[in-house]
């Protein structure tokens, strides 16, 4: 008898322990990074790349640093009624539970501001994005043409 209540305990404890919804949170990771090369003697560079949250709970990207720059900023670009192109700084980007943003040409992007050397294919830059719940990511990121 007693034998039997045991078994029966050990099956509902694994019942409970596979069928229990747990929050996992998000579960940022960043995807087909790349810079791309400076020009001439503009000393401003634009890193590129997605954002994906598998997780559960939204994430919120807060900001970015790199050492190839004085500052790395988070901007986007954007078309006038004109067609002409302006960007401005954008602030706490939100990335959804199962979702993802995309960090591309014309739109969001990151923007190295004041580069300590010019930036050629092949080069490489470290890049640490901060978000609010996944903390810090280090990405080394790849220069190549566009
Ligand atoms: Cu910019």
């Amino acid at each position: 008898m007693w034998k039997k209540s045991i078994v029966l305990s050990l099956v509902v404890i694994l019942l409970l322990a596979g069928c229990t919804p747990r929050a996992k949170g998000p579960e940022i990771t960043i995807q087909d990074a790349w810079a791309r090369p400076s020009a001439g003697a503009d000393m401003n560079g634009a890193i590129y790349f997605r954002i994906m949250n598998d997780g559960d709970e939204t994430d919120t990207l807060l900001g970015a640093e790199t050492p190839s720059a004085q500052a790395a900023e988070v901007h986007e670009s954007m078309a006038d009624d004109n067609g002409v192109m302006s960007m401005k700084p954008r602030e706490n980007i939100e990335i959804p539970a199962g979702g993802e943003v995309e960090f591309k040409p014309g739109g969001l992007h990151i923007m190295l501001v004041d580069l300590k050397k010019p930036l050629a294919v092949g080069d490489e830059v470290t890049l640490t994005l901060r978000f609010e719940k996944a903390g810090e990511i280090v990405q080394t990121v790849k220069v190549r043409e566009p």
